[in-house]
């Protein structure tokens, strides 16, 4: 393997230290109610960079109350919708000026390039909280022109508290796809973090009370997805001063909700001294396999909707006509950028057979030119991954990949021998049945397939179990127009490829997920619609 080499053995100290490292609930730090931590470490190296809180039921419990409370009886839903925008301005220019400081949060407890999380990322994630502060005051309802003697008008109302699940390898940019929205409508909010990347949130968390969030507005619990973040999927937020008959809950989530005992799932309803108000909604980014149990736990407990934003193996189409150059270096990007784990990485690379080996051979090139090292290095473009999990998961696909036979034209093993890095790997020759072809490597692995026509390449991109997005490069308006209309994706980026904006919807078709999020279309996620009909006295006025 020949890329820029940097030395990996010897990493850079990180230009920050760690300041919080328990719970946020209901405005203050706490630790878990169990006292349990758990060290997040640094993916440079496998060592420990702090000791977190390990929130758990009972904190979930806790914070759900405290954004309930929030809610029904603090200011934030109440005041005036101008003022809960200019929080989250604030909010937004203390981010600004913290960066640096997060940016190296993201970097240490990541792996991922300390210039992309300063230049990029942050700055993207500012943008978003700025998008949908501007949004708070122009939420509204319609007059309706209904038939009769009637004045009809709609509000759309925030729903409630919404849990909200993250995952790690976005810890900020997912934080501020969900609460954006979610805050911005008037709700409460309870986001558990991922367990490999605690550190920022519950930092930004700390600035959105300096901004004046009120308290219990926004609750940050950091642990893990069994425990924690099925307990806020599952949770059935039982208030205990109203008696409902009737209802049966599974015991189990109701003892874990209520903190009663009961002797069975039927005798679990006579426990319900409760009107029950859902933890509504329940917003989930990660595996595939993850948002079904999610989904399940949602429906097992109280039918709280859910949105999923969830895997992919994207797309991404080089025809005949493309620009080959421009074609390879966006190729490379869209598989590579944040080492390789993006849900939408264009991970599939369709190239047309007449420039098949060009593409190839220039692909090949530029991944060995990747430099690889410490992700605080100035220059550097790929770091560790994040975990020793997805380190081997990788290795493990790289494995099959050459046991199926595809071709290896570079990289194909770890990179240097410390820490959870990753050589830049290109495959050709790919076929579709073989399982690089297939799952979601979620690392710095380029696939390479041939096809020979559009109806061929239309058929081979579509016959995958996700739908995230896909890129398509040509000159040729009806190609791209054909290629945009039969692709079954939530995103088609043409002639480029990774274009986040906070005003462009995003999410999955198929088993990518469900719902969008971002721009207009995330508002509705968190926004109730009330019919209001008045009977008008006079109706020939
Ligand atoms: O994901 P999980 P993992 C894909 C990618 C990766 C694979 C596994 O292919 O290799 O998933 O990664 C929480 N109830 N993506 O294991 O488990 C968990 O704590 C409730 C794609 O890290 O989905 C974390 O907060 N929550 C993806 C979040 O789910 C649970 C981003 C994501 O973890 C839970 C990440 C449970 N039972 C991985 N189990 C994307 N779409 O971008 C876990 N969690």
């Amino acid at each position: 393997y020949n890329s820029t080499l940097v030395a990996v053995e010897e990493p850079i100290t990180p230009p920050v230290s760690v300041k919080h490292t328990q719970l946020l609930i209901n405005g203050q730090f706490v630790d878990a109610a169990s006292g349990k931590t758990f060290p997040t470490l640094d993916p440079r190296t496998g060592e420990v960079i702090a000791h977190v809180a390990e929130g758990d039921v009972e904190d979930v419990n806790r914070a759900v109350s405290a954004a309930r409370k929030a809610f029904d009886e603090g200011p934030w839903p109440r005041m005036t919708a101008y003022e809960r925008s200019r929080i989250i301005l604030r909010f937004a220019d203390l981010l600004e000026q913290h960066t640096d400081e997060i940016a190296a949060l993201e970097t240490w407890d990541n792996g991922k390039p300390y210039e992309q999380a300063a230049n990029t990322e942050i700055p993207m994630t500012v943008r978003l909280f700025r998008y949908y502060a501007g949004w708070a005051d122009k939420i509204h309802g319609l007059t309706v022109p209904a038939d009769g003697p009637y004045h009809v008008q709609t509000l759309h109302e925030p729903i409630g508290v919404a849990g909200q699940i993250i995952p790690w390898n976005f810890p900020m940019l997912m934080f501020s796809w969900k609460v954006g929205p979610a805050l911005a409508c008037g709700n409460t909010v309870v986001i558990k973090t991922a367990e490999q990347t605690p550190l920022s949130a519950v930092y930004a968390a700390k600035l959105f009370h300096e901004a004046g969030l009120p308290d219990g507005v926004l609750n940050v619990v950091s642990g893990f997805g069994p425990t924690a973040g099925a307990a806020l999927a599952s949770h059935m937020e039982v208030d205990k001063n109203l008696n409902l008959k009737g209802f049966w809950f599974p015991k189990k989530l109701l003892n874990s909700s209520c903190g009663n005992s009961c002797d069975s799932d039927i005798t679990a309803q006579g426990c319900l001294q409760g009107s029950l108000r859902a933890v509504v909604p329940l917003a989930f980014t990660g595996s595939t396999d993850t948002g079904k149990i999610v989904l399940e736990l949602a429906s097992k407990s109280n039918l709280k909707p859910v949105t999923l934003e969830l895997g992919g193996k994207s797309a991404f189409i080089v025809c005949e006509d493309a620009d080959v150059d421009q074609a390879v270096e966006l190729s490379h990007s869209a598989v590579f950028f944040n080492q390789g784990q993006c849900c939408c990485a264009g991970s599939r690379t369709f190239v047309h057979e007449h420039v098949y080996n060009e593409f190839v051979e220039k692909a090949r090139a530029r991944a060995m030119n990747r430099s690889v090292g410490d992700p605080f290095k100035v220059g550097i473009e790929q770091g560790p991954q994040v975990d020793s999990d997805q380190f081997e998961k990788i290795l493990r696909c790289i494995r099959s990949g050459v046991e199926s036979g595809a071709i290896l034209e570079t990289g194909g093993d770890r990179f240097g021998s410390n820490g959870y890095y990753i050589q830049p790997t290109v495959f050709s020759n790919v076929q579709d049945d073989m399982s690089i072809a297939k799952e979601e490597i979620f690392g710095p692995v380029q696939s390479i397939l041939k096809f020979k026509d559009l109806d061929e390449v239309i058929k081979r991109a579509n016959n995958s179990r996700y739908g995230l997005a896909a890129g398509i490069f040509t000159h040729n308006l009806d190609t791209a127009n054909t290629l945009s209309r039969a692709l079954k994706v939530g995103t088609v980026w043409i002639n480029c490829y990774d274009v986040f904006d906070a005003a462009v919807p995003f999410g999955g078709y198929k088993m990518s997920g469900n719902g969008r999020e971002k721009g207009i279309y995330s508002l509705n996620n968190y926004l109730q619609v009330k019919a209001v009909v008045t009977a008008l006295k006079n109706p020939s006025w």
